[in-house]
């Protein structure tokens, strides 16, 4: 059984999604990011950095914390969605970090001085967009090569990268210009193992 603490993020939808797929026993504790949860002690022993996601085996006591390598923690404990091989195993890591590093980053600014920022500033914008649309041709480009983002089958990959991009109407971003991403992002909505994580992150 795990205990998943998330929140209706980007970075905590991926973890009842991938929990899902997987078929695996879990529970939902939702963490009030508006209230400051985050910051109490027992969630900080859980998560030094303040952040969701966290997830918990409540068999071995093995508790870990950001939501990529809880990703790759779950495919290798199961050997689901991920390749067998060793190089496979290494390009999916390889587009997990770049999800965290720089498309997680980017478009959560380009959220934050959009839809929260206490004052307009069309720099930060500017930057942050020409970012977010950088990052759309990077996959775009790949979702021309390989059907997934990371090999050629589904894997926590896609997760990772797919509860961010389909934040792109919010962030002001038309999909005109990436088919490939429309494409993909249509696959993987239709998943139902997808659709159930949703329906139950709004069961409370
Ligand atoms: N790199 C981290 C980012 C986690 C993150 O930014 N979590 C956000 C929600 S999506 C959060 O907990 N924010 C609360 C805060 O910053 O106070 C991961 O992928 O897990």
């Amino acid at each position: 059984m795990y205990t998943a603490y998330i929140a209706g993020t980007p970075n905590g939808k991926k973890i009842p999604i991938a929990l899902e797929e997987l078929g695996l026993d879990y529970r939902l504790r939702h963490v009030d990011l508006g209230a400051g949860e985050q910051h109490q002690p027992d969630f900080v022993r859980l998560s030094p950095n303040h952040k969701i996601p966290v997830l918990v085996d409540e068999d071995t006591g093995l508790s870990l914390f950001e939501s990529c390598a809880i990703l790759y923690h779950l495919a290798c404990a199961t050997g689901r969605l991920i390749p067998a091989d060793t190089q496979g195993r290494e390009l999916v890591l390889q587009w997990l970090f770049l999800q965290a590093a720089s498309t997680g980053p980017m478009l959560g600014q380009l959220w934050w001085f959009r839809h929260a920022a206490p004052a307009p500033n069309p720099q930060a914008l500017e930057r942050y967009t020409r970012e977010a649309l950088r990052i759309h041709a990077v996959l775009e480009q790949r979702l021309s090569e390989s059907p997934w983002v990371a090999a050629q089958e589904y894997t926590v990959a896609d997760i990772a990268w797919y509860t961010w991009m389909e934040t792109h109407a919010e962030l002001g971003i038309d999909l005109q210009a990436y088919p490939r991403i429309k494409d993909w992002l249509d696959r993987i909505a239709a998943r139902p193992a997808l659709r159930e994580a949703l329906r139950r992150m709004e069961e409370r």
